[in-house]
């Protein structure tokens, strides 16, 4: 186990294999060393991954269990090449995903984090009322990447009266949403631009200074998907001068290092990367990692590879 994964499932996974806890280890390096061939599989997440030397080091390895939809930080080309299978964790997570991709819209929109601050730190007595915010209802939502991920939020946006057309690298069969094949043009249409896309070289900074002035004043960046998908320096940039009205952020480019530009801000709300983070949906995430690897072991199958 390169990361830690809910313990009922830990304990679980405990009961079958034999466990290495590489995160806990004193020395990684010389723990390595010593297990390395005994490895058949591994257990990686967000925030410990697999690299290609990693793989390269564990002669025995045969399949990669990953806790979490994003993939971006296991190198599958080198688990493919090497015949190691790769399994995520898809599904599960979507509508815990686009419910925090809704609540950081209604957090910027309604100013939510901002007047829960101003009622315990006694502004509201002191100053008066808050500074009015802005509604939902009318607005547009433009989501780049319409994955599972994606079309929740939009059913969820158009509960709230908000207007949905998408970005993609090709337009999906069988959805009435509008589809814009470029990127800012879907932009300037947007009030609101919500990242939903996965993280690859393709999507890399995708969100850039000119995306950023194409969404305008009065536009909003969502993002729930990865954090390098936004130059964030450009985006520090339009939140400071006021390219952009504001921002609903997840995910950053170098967790849990979060730029204190960002964290000065007022047009922000920040979460510590938390869409999947419930109860019920990290177990459901865990049980897959643990299902993929029992059924691997035992009949040579999985449920979920990538
Ligand atoms: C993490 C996520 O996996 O699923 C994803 O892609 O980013 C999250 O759900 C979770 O934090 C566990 O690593």
């Amino acid at each position: 186990m390169m990361g830690p994964i809910p313990l009922a499932q830990a304990e679980e996974l405990e009961k079958i294999f034999h466990i290495h806890r590489l995160w806990q280890a004193q020395d990684p390096e010389k723990k390595l060393k010593e297990v390395r061939n005994d490895i058949t599989g591994v257990v990686s997440t967000a925030w410990f991954g697999v690299s290609g030397k990693l793989i390269k080091a564990l002669p025995n390895l045969e399949i990669i269990s990953h806790f979490g939809v994003g993939y971006d930080n296991v190198d599958v080309l080198a688990a493919k090449k090497r015949g190691v299978i790769v399994t995520n964790t898809p599904d599960v997570l979507t509508d815990d995903t686009a419910d925090v991709g809704m609540g950081l819209v209604l957090a910027v929109f309604r100013r939510l984090v901002e007047g829960d601050i101003y009622v315990r730190s006694g502004q509201w007595a002191k100053k008066g009322a808050l500074p009015m915010g802005r509604g939902l209802r009318g607005k547009k939502m433009g989501i780049v990447g319409l994955g599972r991920i994606g079309q929740a939020v939009a059913k969820r946006a158009q509960a709230f009266g908000i207007e949905v057309s998408y970005h993609g690298p090709k337009k999906k069969k069988g959805v009435a949403y509008p589809f814009h094949a470029g990127l800012e043009a879907l932009a300037k249409a947007s009030d609101i631009l919500m990242i939903t896309c996965p993280y690859n070289a393709d999507t890399h900074h995708l969100i850039n200074a000119k995306v950023l002035k194409a969404l305008g004043k009065q536009g909003v960046l969502i993002n729930i998907a990865r954090g390098k998908i936004v130059d964030e320096k450009a985006l520090i940039d339009a939140l400071e001068n006021g390219v952009v009205y504001g921002a609903g952020l997840d995910v950053f480019e170098n967790e849990p290092d979060v730029p204190s530009a960002l964290c000065r801000l007022d047009n922000v709300v920040l979460q510590p990367h938390v869409g999947s983070a419930t109860a019920e949906t990290r177990a459901a995430m865990a049980q897959l990692v643990v299902d993929n690897l029992r059924l691997y072991f035992e009949k040579a199958e999985v449920l979920t590879p990538v």
